[in-house]
């Protein structure tokens, strides 16, 4: 995939993240994701790219945009699938909290996942790990398993995961192991790749939205990190939607090429309310805004960071990058 594509994502979630973070702390969560939503669609349409929408807000009846198999680009580049979270924490930016991000991956047509809105349960580690541990296993053989690879004993390990009854036991069982726990209120698309870039976290686990599931395991795969994940389909109607999105086996342990293919993936996002990898949206004087992104590539495994500072003329339709 040719790189300037990646750069014209990044402009995209840019103006999303711009968008999304004039609702902070508003109290307005559809406001916030509407916002988002439009910008990026708005935008979509000047790539030079063939683009499916294989992971979006939803499916055709229940999304007016950036529906499962939406047309996306100007069909003058490549065909490529595209998974896209316009706003990664909704409630995050509706209760100005931290960690918001708008977040596309991108690769070659048939590769991504086509994960229904359900949850997955998730195993998420860096390089070190990859390759080495099984989400098979219960979470204490996991556990000891990552403790010897790393040498390290477990009380100098962090796990993170979602903050969630749900994950009551997982959590007893983080503590009873001794290792130190990272609760994250939401965003489990930045907390899988903290697990897989220079941070405290050694590993994320516990399960979340299939979609975000299938997003980090795209940055993940350009970070040389691994995801495990598998299905949790809980009502009929749940397995409806396996069975819609052609999975014949909604309950398979899905690894990375699963996931995310074979072929070369991108990954961007920008923060709209800061977390610990990217800075949130800053305004500044004068009528400009800055923004930081990341953007990375599975084909050499680079990792940019990207601040841009942008001058916002007259309506938001006009955002022009200094
Ligand atoms: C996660 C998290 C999201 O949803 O996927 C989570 O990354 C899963 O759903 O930010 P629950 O909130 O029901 O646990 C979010 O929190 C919101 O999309
Ligand atoms: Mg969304
Ligand atoms: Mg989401």
């Amino acid at each position: 995939m040719e790189r300037h594509i990646a750069l014209e994502l990044a402009r995209i979630t840019e103006a999303a993240a711009l968008e999304a973070a004039c609702w902070t702390g508003r109290g307005d969560k559809h406001s916030a994701d509407e916002a988002a939503t439009a910008a990026i669609r708005r935008l979509f349409h000047s790539v030079d790219m063939d683009g499916t929408v294989v992971i979006g807000e939803g499916e055709m009846d229940e999304a007016p945009m950036l529906y499962i198999g939406e047309k996306v680009g100007n069909r003058r580049g490549p065909r490529i699938d595209i998974a896209v979270d316009p706003l990664e924490g909704t409630e995050t930016v509706a209760n100005g909290l931290n960690n918001a991000i708008s977040v596309i991956a991108a690769a070659p047509e048939g590769n991504l996942l086509h994960a229904p809105d359900i949850y997955m349960a998730k195993l998420a580690v860096g390089p070190a790990l990859a390759g080495r541990l099984s989400l098979n296993d219960t979470i204490g053989v996991t556990l000891s398993k990552a403790s010897e690879i790393l040498h390290k004993p477990l009380s100098d390990m962090t796990v993170s995961i979602l903050d969630r009854v749900r994950h009551r036991e997982m959590i007893a069982a983080l503590r009873e192991a001794g290792v130190r726990i990272k609760l994250l209120g939401h965003g489990d698309v930045m907390g899988a790749i903290e697990a897989a870039v220079e941070s405290e976290v050694d590993m994320y686990v516990g399960s979340g939205g299939a979609p975000e599931g299938v997003l980090a395991a795209a940055a993940l795969k350009c970070l040389g990190g691994e995801m495990q994940g598998r299905l949790m389909p809980d009502t009929s109607e749940d397995f409806d939607r396996c069975r819609r999105m052609g999975m014949e086996d909604p309950h398979k342990l899905l690894n990375m090429e699963d996931m995310v293919g074979r072929g070369n993936v991108l990954f961007v996002a920008t923060g709209v309310t800061s977390g610990d990898l990217l800075s949130g949206v800053r305004y500044l004087p004068n009528r400009k805004a800055e923004t930081h992104s990341v953007i990375m590539h599975s084909s050499n495994r680079t990792v940019s960071y990207l601040r841009t500072i942008h001058h916002l003329t007259g309506t938001r339709d006009n955002i022009t990058e200094a």
